[in-house]
């Protein structure tokens, strides 16, 4: 039989966890094999992710940065596709956070359920406290004075530093730029190969997905029985889902309004490429795809799309960076913790700065949360609250993540004036074509 491809195999592994933990609470030993059992090697597979999370950072942004080759690129292109970047990035953030606080999935979750999950993390329950704690005494530019570390070895050792990694990366990627090519070579050789052992490493963690989501949702089951906590999870879902659809929207707006794209237009030009990314949930797959749509049928020059697109796919995803403020307050309501507006803007920039230095794999996102939890001191073990429904929001999160991408070569190209007529008329040419 045809192998399934490894959505289909989580979505079984998530069904399957499900059943298999309903089966096992219909014994009075069931709920305690499952916890015995099955719930480590969930926790084995969350732990592979936050392990891969530092070295992730060091390739995935090192390479993105050496990758615009001299600083003078930097200037026109480059400085207004990162500024546009970052620009669609916030506005993203934003929408997440206006749209959880609004529908609130968290606080749907009953006290008990919420203590009986802190009882099963009592370890966190402490960062709760201390990282509020924390909060209090911080003073207006302590997120500022955290971002520079005083020693790269420490902040890479404790997840909660992981913005500090990120300073470090792209810091070393402005040397990189800055030393003579020949200098350079040898060391952007080195991590273009460490980017390659790294995104192998997601792909062999990510194929012991299904077994690590039949493990997390059977566990996540059996502990929580409240039935309150799937609502609250489906409440959270929605709320993901209408964020990404409302940045979709922002980006027809923003084609329609600085390139004059009509938006039947642009998805049409863009959906084999959105329908790539929804199935691998990966925007480095994606990449050659989203290129040709690009250039053949939405008119972008290849001296744009060379540079934007890969970039972008490197460190423009503005549906990860929602889903991640998303996640990140979801959790939080969940644990009863009331973020102050402070944390929530601290979120802004946590969740800008990890979606940058999130690769272009399935799953990378949710690694990358534990950026943003640790720093606003979220515990992280509501990862595994939120792990369960991950995937078919990754393949949700990857389409806008690639949607983004074009509509900002898109804006791009039209600022250089290399926005043109598409080589394809639409669709039907590029078949017949073909
Ligand atoms: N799947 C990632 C991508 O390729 C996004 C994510 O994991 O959030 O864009």
């Amino acid at each position: 039989m045809k192998k399934l491809e490894l959505h289909w195999q989580i979505l079984i592994g998530m069904a399957l966890g499900v059943l298999f933990a309903l089966l096992m609470v219909q014994f009075d030993w069931g709920p305690k094999i499952v916890s015995d059992w099955i719930k480590p090697f969930g926790n084995i597979f969350i732990n592979s992710l936050k392990l891969i999370a530092v070295p992730l950072i060091l390739a995935s942004l090192i390479k993105g940065v050496s990758d615009l080759k001299d600083i003078s690129k930097l200037s026109k292109m480059g400085g207004r596709t990162i500024g546009i970047y970052i620009i669609t990035t916030v506005i993203a953030v934003t929408i997440g956070l206006l749209v959880v606080n609004m529908v609130k999935p968290g606080s749907s979750i009953s006290e008990d359920t919420r203590n009986e999950l802190v009882e099963n993390y009592k370890g966190d329950a402490d960062n709760i406290k201390t990282a509020a704690d924390k909060q209090k005494e911080a003073g207006p530019l302590q997120a500022l004075e955290d971002l520079v570390p005083s020693n790269i070895f420490k902040a890479a050792s404790d997840n909660g530093n992981m913005l500090q990694v990120i300073f470090f990366a792209i810091f070393f990627g402005i040397g990189l730029i800055l030393i003579p090519e020949k200098t350079a070579e040898p060391v952007k050789k080195f991590f273009d190969g460490f980017n390659e052992v790294i995104l192998k490493l997601i792909d062999i963690i990510m194929l012991a997905a299904p077994y690590g989501v039949f493990a997390l949702l059977a566990a996540l089951v059996v502990e929580s029985p409240s039935l309150d906590l799937f609502q609250a999870l489906a409440w959270y879902a929605f709320c993901v889902l209408l964020g990404l659809a409302l940045m979709l929207c922002v980006y027809l707006l923003i084609a329609w309004i600085f390139t004059k794209t009509n938006p039947a237009f642009f998805m049409k030009g863009m959906s084999p490429a959105q329908l790539l990314a929804f199935s691998t949930s990966s925007s480095a797959a994606t990449l050659p795809v989203t290129m040709e749509r690009v250039e053949e049928h939405l008119g972008v020059e290849e001296e744009v799309t060379s540079f934007v697109l890969p970039i972008g796919a490197t460190i423009n995803m503005d549906g990860t960076s929602l889903y991640q403020a998303v996640a990140a307050v979801f959790i939080a309501q969940a644990f009863g913790m009331d973020l102050s507006i402070s944390a929530q803007l601290g979120i802004i920039v946590t969740a800008t700065l990890a979606s940058i230095g999130s690769a272009a794999v399935p799953g990378a996102g949710m690694v990358m949360l534990v950026i943003v939890l640790a720093q606003a001191g979220i515990p992280e073990a509501g990862l595994a609250l939120i792990f369960a429904v991950d995937r078919p929001l990754d393949m949700c999160r990857t389409v806008v993540n690639v949607s983004g991408d074009a509509t900002v070569s898109m804006v791009v190209a039209k600022s250089v004036g290399k926005l043109g007529e598409p080589k394809v008329k639409n669709w039907d040419d590029n078949y017949q074509k073909e």
